[in-house]
């Protein structure tokens, strides 16, 4: 079918000339190419799996299976939303309440009557600290990591080619400033459970995308954004099986989206996974509800493996925080501002980011000067004016001073992006003890 694009024309126009410019070259283009006008027009959409569609994109809600029964929710449901994630049903403890015996009446409820209504799923969670059976919570060590991984071999067998992805491991890691990972009893199994959960997983239902999903992941420059990003780039290092990494983003005045999310996304991306914003809802109401979940939607749709959002929950009051109002849809349903700020957002003319980085670029690295408890490294890139420079900086190194470039991050992985002082910048790191010289990689963008 002949897909025409319009985006250029619409962000010329105001919108109601380029819905009409949009229906005239449709119109033309099906002319053509000798198809019927009734071909799909690349018009507005009109809901948001229709507007995320646009751009190859779904739009997702969490569903309880306790709510199915109401009609309001299920038809908004059904209208606006194409991947569906079980709130609870499919978690450790509904699936296996008793060692070794899975149920999955709740769970298929929920997974059948997406599959019939032609959405997909998205798998939540196979192994979590949380939620586990009250069997499973008194295990340790190898008795756990069996049962752990019978219970993933259970689970995503059962739900084999039905899944989209898999948060096979959900929020593993600490929140503050350790970056270490959470002790749990799954933790006490040994540092490589997540791994194994992934491999486990694989085998179960290999065409499933296997995700690391996690909260307070953000923020580029909170230690736990860096400890997750250290682990998938250890992971794709190793070849062990990871396709994606979940933001559950759950955001409120004490945690708000942060200015830096599309640079934490496009991170993630550039170690070769899918990111997918999981858990979304925003405490707060009106313009400044709307802005915030503008920008969520706005910073998924500047990076090309952003596959899509989901959203936890269908109106206020279906929420797990329903005092704070998160959600898309009000207590009777009704559209909320902060919808309309999204189909807009998924309708924006350059929303689509369709188009790859033009060209490619590299980066030299040398160290310069040294003190005794600092030196400076220059890095020079060739290949494009619009690069993006990701500074892996040693143990204990931290940044005191940056020239030519804007450097965000302290310690860990820095990014650096230009600052209109051309293609060579440099940085000071305090030594920590460890004088190695930092590593870098270019990113066209
Ligand atoms: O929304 C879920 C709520 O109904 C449950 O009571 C709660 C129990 O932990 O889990 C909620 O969902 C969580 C999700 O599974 C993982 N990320 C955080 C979500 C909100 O707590």
């Amino acid at each position: 079918m002949t897909r025409v694009r319009v985006r250029p024309v619409r962000a010329r126009l105001g919108r109601s000339t380029a819905r009409f410019a949009a229906a005239a070259a449709m119109l033309v283009a099906g002319c053509f190419a000798g198809v019927s006008a009734a071909g799909p027009a690349l018009a507005d959409g009109s809901t948001l799996q229709a507007a995320a569609a646009e751009s190859g994109r779904y739009f997702g809600t969490a569903i309880a299976a306790g709510r199915m029964s109401d009609s309001q929710y299920m038809t908004i449901a059904n209208r606006e939303f194409n991947m569906i994630t079980a709130e609870n049903e499919m978690k450790m403890d509904a699936t296996e309440p008793s060692r070794g015996q899975f149920n999955f009446s709740a769970g298929d409820q929920i997974a059948n009557w997406a599959i019939q209504n032609n959405k997909r799923v998205r798998g939540h969670a196979l192994a979590w600290h949380s939620q586990q059976p009250s069997w499973m919570q008194s295990m340790e060590g190898s008795a756990l990591r069996t049962a752990m991984l019978n219970h993933i071999a259970g689970v995503a067998g059962h739900y084999k080619g039905k899944i989209y992805a898999w948060d096979v491991v959900n929020e593993a890691f600490e929140d503050g400033s350790s970056g270490a990972r959470r002790n749990s009893n799954l933790q006490r199994t040994g540092n490589d459970w997540i791994e194994a959960a992934f491999r486990a997983a694989r085998s179960a239902d290999p065409n499933a995308k296997l995700c690391y999903n996690d909260y307070n992941t953000d923020n580029w420059n909170h230690a736990k954004t860096q400890a997750v990003y250290n682990m998938v780039r250890d992971f794709k290092a190793r070849g062990v099986p990871i396709d994606c990494v979940g933001f559950q983003a759950h955001f409120n005045s004490g945690n708000p989206v942060p200015s830096n999310y599309h640079v934490t996304l496009q991170n993630f991306a550039d170690l070769g996974v899918d990111v997918q914003i999981t858990e979304l809802d925003i405490a707060g109401s009106g313009t400044s509800q709307a802005e915030q979940f503008r920008g969520v939607t706005q910073a998924c749709m500047a990076v090309t493996r952003c596959t899509g959002i989901t959203v936890w929950g269908v109106r206020d009051t279906d929420s797990w925080r329903a005092s704070d109002t998160p959600l898309l849809f009000d207590g009777s349903g009704n559209k909320k501002l902060a919808y309309s700020y999204v189909l807009d957002q998924l309708n924006t003319a350059d929303g689509g980011s369709t188009t790859p980085p033009a060209g490619s670029c590299t980066v030299t690295v040398a160290k310069t000067e040294s003190w005794g408890d600092r030196f400076n490294t220059v890095f020079t890139v060739s290949g494009t004016n619009n690069w993006r420079v990701l500074i892996r900086t040693g143990s204990g190194q931290s940044l005191q001073n940056s020239w030519n470039a804007t450097v965000s991050g302290t310690s860990g992985t820095l990014t650096a992006t230009p600052n209109g002082n051309g293609n060579q910048f440099g940085i000071t790191l305090y030594t920590g003890g460890n004088t190695s010289t930092p590593t870098a990689s270019c990113t066209a963008v």
